[in-house]
């Protein structure tokens, strides 16, 4: 046998040589693949053949560790996190991988010595993109996290067929393509058709006695729809766990379709199997926005009902009793998508296991965790009653019964409030009636948490208050933290080694220890070789988006960077403003001096928010304005990077010297961006908003650029009164002239109105009073940049200090404070201890 490449003190023990960890097992593994699994040969193999032989030679290497957990936490019946979400935002798993089995280096090098290029291989992933942004990518990082604390965790989801759409700029507009990440299949997941569930849909309940004259209630649906699980191996960084992410597919039950309901109707029948599978079919493209539809409570209540059938199911091989699920599983509601889990484990444990109500409830409410992730009312998920009703019968009713129980518990603690009551109540009703799902979270759950300091408080004052006031010491907060493995270790591997070369690489795994960085921010050699880096991901990222959109960009300017969902409270036209100002002062004095930039932007908008596209629309045009203006000799440049996503992420966060986070303030939860352009030395220009106040407690405040009316201030201008056109003059009023005059879209005075009218009528979120201050945060900005040596220098503690935003920091916090979560660690098992 050849020796091991690789250093592998994480393994207690060997592989077999059929997985060797060996240049010559990888090189004749993938072409083994290609030949037996791919069914090729080299002359006829695609890229995506090539990409897709490396995958499975990755795959098969982390089998051991995957049956070796799960032989473990079965036999152990280890307590587990069930971390319930609508959306899992990947990326790309290949390269992921190759980082936390420790093979990554190894790979590419026999990769490469094949004469392949690696990294157009890892390049060929189609990312799972079942996601809108911050929450999906946030459960993505939580998983990983929970892998390498070694925390037996399962991730339950769905597997979208299509997920967030493709973003292409036409004519300087979003327009959307589908998503088809599944059209060359997917190396990384397994299905397990043996563990599908039937999930019930509409129809109606009635009473009835069991054979002990028991009173019970049955539901007698009018669909059936069948779970499929297909499974994912999430591997932690250098350990022996690989957990599982259970991503469910709906499918059509043969028997109930086929053979009950349509004995004959054949034609019938296969529309309905048509119809079940629009049940995990495609990701609704909102975030933010409520949309009220049914196939959407459909989907929630599709992988939450398979969700907890598949954990009676495990609690069942464990021989673990029904009544001590709670012990078994902690699970947290990812926002109030999956809330309806709190009316479904009711009604398993009531109608199905036979569990009187006080000791289901206990059990429920011991069992579910819930954090929110937003204080805009517009994305407060409500459901119209007669909806409701219709798909899901018995939970309304079992909602109903939670509500008389949890109402009467409120006036007894408030004694004659009865507006409390009706605030406070599951059922809207103030006109048409609504279920309120973030109070059904809230009533179900023994914990609740926001997302960064600031929006824990704000829940705790506003949205939430009423419950507050009711259970405080359920109230927590959980600042968000993002996974170092993929925001650095894998997109930037020239500051990994940089950094690993001076403080050893015990900082993947805990990030505070980048504050070792601390001293050698003093040291003119490490600024030179970090300024360097940071110069050659510049590089990279101009390559990118010169191919990616034609427009060339100088590595040496200031790479100003807003990657994020477009939307109005986080500000996107406040930068583009900005942009304009500089222009405008360029035009009017051409002489003036001013610090070469690079804005570049990137991001989708909802694919029916008029507003948020025209916003695009506007950045594109200025784009196109000013990247072809000769009197602005290349100063100035504006960069719109198509269809933002984790893999384009990757390539973006190490190239930025600014990072735009410049929501409203109140109103960004936490934002997790704001912590991956920090942790890879990008300053941040930002509002008293979301997790910036507390990056910027990290970095200090002589590493930030603050600016903008805090939160109690912006409900102060609110109170009194608030009129744009009041900060309508000097240079913000030369800018809007010029976008209204039609200056940047060929003399249409009319194509950017809405937008312009809406600032000047409206403005929701303030950008007119907080243009000022920010216009002179930029100024402050590009004087710093002016002195590269002094901006090394606070690039660098932007790194060191950003160990707080470790997803591994939240996570820990998760298992202390709300699951009680041990870490179990894994001996790998050999081929030999899962002999029957
Ligand atoms: O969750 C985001 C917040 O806006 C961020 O501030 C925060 O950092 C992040 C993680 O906590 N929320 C978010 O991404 N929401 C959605 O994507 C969303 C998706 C569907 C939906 C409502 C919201 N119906």
């Amino acid at each position: 046998m050849a020796t091991p490449l690789v250093a592998v003190e994480h393994r207690t023990e060997p592989q077999d040589e059929r997985t060797a960890l060996t240049k010559e097992a990888f090189q004749r593994d993938f072409f083994n693949n290609l030949f037996y699994i791919l069914g090729k040969f080299p002359t006829l193999a695609t890229k995506n053949d090539y990409y897709q032989a490396l995958a499975f030679v990755v795959r098969d290497r982390m089998l051991q560790r995957w049956i070796s957990t799960a032989a473990a936490y079965t036999k152990q019946g280890s307590r587990t996190v069930a971390y319930f979400s609508a959306e899992f935002l990947m990326g790309p798993h290949l390269g992921n991988n190759l980082v936390n089995l420790g093979i990554h280096d190894e790979v590419r090098k026999a990769v490469t010595e094949l004469g392949l290029d690696f990294n157009e291989l890892l390049l060929e992933e189609d990312e799972p993109g079942l996601g809108n942004g911050g929450l999906g990518r946030l459960a993505a990082c939580f998983i990983e996290s929970l892998a390498t604390l070694q925390i037996p965790s399962l991730g339950y989801g769905i597997r979208y067929e299509f997920g967030i759409f493709h973003q292409e700029i036409v004519d300087g507009w979003q327009t959307e393509r589908t998503d088809k990440w599944l059209r060359f299949g997917n190396p990384w997941e397994i299905p397990r058709p043996e563990w599908a569930v039937h999930v019930k849909l509409g129809g109606y309940t009635e009473p009835y006695r069991d054979e002990f004259y028991r009173h019970r209630v049955r539901w007698v649906p009018d669909r059936l729809v069948a779970a499929v699980p297909y499974d994912t191996p999430i591997l932690g960084y250098h350990t022996n766990t690989a957990n599982t992410l259970r991503l469910w597919k709906a499918e059509a039950p043969e028997s109930f379709d086929f053979a009950v309901f349509n004995r004959g109707d054949y034609y019938g029948a296969v529309m309905q199997k048509v119809s079940s599978e629009n049940l995990s079919k495609v990701l609704y493209p909102n975030d933010e926005q409520l949309q009220g539809k049914e196939l959407r409570l459909s989907q929630q209540y599709f992988f939450v009902s398979a969700s907890l059938q598949d954990m009676f199911r495990i609690l069942k091989i464990q021989k673990i009793p029904v009544e001590r699920f709670h012990e078994k599983f902690a699970a947290q509601l990812n926002d109030t998508h999956p809330a309806i889990a709190v009316a479904e484990l009711m009604r398993l444990l009531i109608d199905e296991n036979v569990v009187p109500w006080e000791q289901a409830w206990d059990i429920t409410r011991r069992t579910f965790a819930y954090t929110n992730h937003t204080l805009l009312p517009e994305a407060l998920e409500c459901w119209p009653l007669p909806l409701f009703a219709k798909l899901l019968p018995r939970h309304l009713e079992i909602i109903f019964e939670i509500n008389a129980r949890f109402l009467d518990e409120v006036r007894i603690r408030f004694y004659g409030d009865e507006e409390r009551i009706a605030r406070m109540s599951l059922i809207d009703e103030r006109g048409e009636r609504y279920v309120r799902m973030a109070h059904l979270a809230c009533v179900g759950s023994h914990a609740i948490n926001g997302v960064a300091e600031l929006h824990s408080e704000l829940l705790k004052q506003d949205v939430l208050r009423d419950f507050y006031e009711l259970w405080p010491t359920r109230f927590g907060n959980k600042t968000n933290g993002v996974t170092p493995r993929r925001w650095m270790a894998l997109s930037n591997p020239r500051l990994t080694k940089l950094v690993s070369s001076h403080i050893g690489d015990e900082w993947i795994t805990d990030l505070s220890q980048l504050r070792r960085l601390e001293p050698l921010a003093e040291d003119a050699g490490f600024r030179q070789q970090w300024l360097d880096v940071k110069r050659a991901c510049k590089c990279d990222f101009a390559a990118v988006a010169l191919k990616k959109t034609g427009i060339t960009i100088d590595p040496d300017s200031l790479f100003d960077v807003q990657v994020k969902r477009i939307h109005e409270y986080k500000r996107q036209h406040l930068n583009i403003l900005h942009v304009v100002a500089l222009y405008h002062r360029l035009r009017s004095n051409p002489n003036v001096d001013i610090t070469p930039r690079t804005f570049i932007f990137g991001g989708k908008a909802a694919p029916g928010y008029h507003i948020a596209k025209l916003i695009i629309k506007l950045i594109t045009s200025v784009g196109d304005v000013v990247n072809r203006d000769p009197a602005v000799r290349d100063r100035l440049k504006v960069v719109f990077l198509p269809n933002f996503n984790v893999k384009n992420g990757q390539r973006i966060y190490p190239a930025a010297d600014l990072s735009e986070q410049v929501s409203t303030a109140g109103k960004e939860a936490s934002g997790t961006g704001n912590m991956k352009f920090s942790m890879n030395g990008a300053l941040t220009i930002g509002t008293m908003d979301g997790a910036n106040i507390e990056i910027r407690e990290e970095v200090g405040a002589e590493n930030f650029f603050l600016f903008g009316l805090t939160t109690p201030e912006v409900g102060a201008l609110k109170a009194s009164g608030y009129n744009p056109a009041n900060y309508l003059d000097g240079e913000l009023k030369e800018v809007v002239e010029l976008i209204r005059s039609g200056f940047f879209s060929r003399g249409d005075a009319e194509l950017f109105r809405p937008l312009i009218d809406g600032l000047v009528h409206h403005d929701p979120y303030l950008v007119f009073a907080d243009f000022d201050s920010y216009s002179k945060a930029q100024q402050q900005v590009s004087a710093a940049y002016q002195d590269r040596d002094h901006w090394a220098r606070m690039s660098i503690l932007n790194s060191a200090r950003s160990g707080k935003f470790s997803s591994d920091r939240t996570i820990r916090e998760y298992c202390d404070d709300i699951w009680k979560a041990p870490a179990v660690p894994i001996r790998l098992l050999t081929q030999e201890d899962v002999k029957v």
